[in-house]
């Protein structure tokens, strides 16, 4: 018999179909190359699941520590976007929502219609953001900071999606050293580091949790 899998995302119990979802990415700059391979794992994930490219939008923030504000922010923005849904109005809605990246949002000609009273312009959905992926990478250095923003990140984004009712998924690396955090995003320096990118479960993770968050009963 193969060794049982101990550690990971198992496969999920049923496949999830993403393709009416509208998800929201907001990334940290700092420890770009991993944050790239991250976001690339995550991204090909949701993809694979259904979810459409014109539905992801893409936010970046300097450090993890603005992780769980801008995670917030783009929750509550989505939401304002979906009230003032006419087409007219989306240029007009916060500060943020201009700063959305045009190029994950383009529309892309073939329409669809939600099920949720989504409003459609153009092909990209303008409803909430079903789930939120929040990626940073956090390496251990030689003072307390380390400790200090890993707490505060994952407090911050346990409170926001408590706060907000909508799935966020804690895609933060907390590294002791660079291998760790390279392994983990599947680009390790040595062939074993090659190995699984966490992003990936996190793209997995944000379909499952939007489909629950729909119907949990
Ligand atoms: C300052 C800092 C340090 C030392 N290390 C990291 C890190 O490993 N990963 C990360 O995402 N951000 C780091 N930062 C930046 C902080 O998260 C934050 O951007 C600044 O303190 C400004 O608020």
């Amino acid at each position: 018999m193969s060794d049982p899998t101990i550690k990971g995302l198992p496969p999920p119990p049923t496949k999830y179909d993403g393709s009416n979802f509208r998800i929201a990415i907001v990334h940290a700059r700092w420890n770009d190359a991993i944050i790239k391979a991250l976001l690339e794992g995550t991204i090909n994930k949701l993809k694979e699941q259904g979810v459409k490219q014109e539905n992801i939008v893409v936010k970046s923030v300097p450090g993890s520590y603005e992780l769980p504000f801008a995670t917030k922010q783009l929750i509550e923005a989505g939401k304002t976007q979906s009230a003032n849904a006419a087409p007219s109005m989306i240029a007009s809605t916060t500060n943020l929502l201009s700063l959305i990246d045009n190029t994950t949002s383009q529309p892309s000609g073939d329409s669809q219609k939600s099920e949720n009273t989504n409003t459609n312009t153009g092909g990209a959905l303008t409803k909430p953001f079903d789930a939120i992926i929040s990626i940073g990478c956090l390496i251990k250095g030689s003072t307390m900071h380390f400790e200090y923003i890993c707490d505060a990140v994952t407090h911050g984004l346990m409170r926001v999606q408590l706060d907000t009712g909508t799935p966020v998924v804690f895609g933060v690396l907390t590294a002791l050293n660079d291998d760790q955090a390279l392994e983990r995003a599947g680009i390790g320096r040595t062939e074993k580091g090659k190995g699984h990118n966490h992003g990936e479960d996190w793209g997995l993770a944000a379909v499952e949790l939007a489909t629950q968050n729909q119907d949990w009963v």
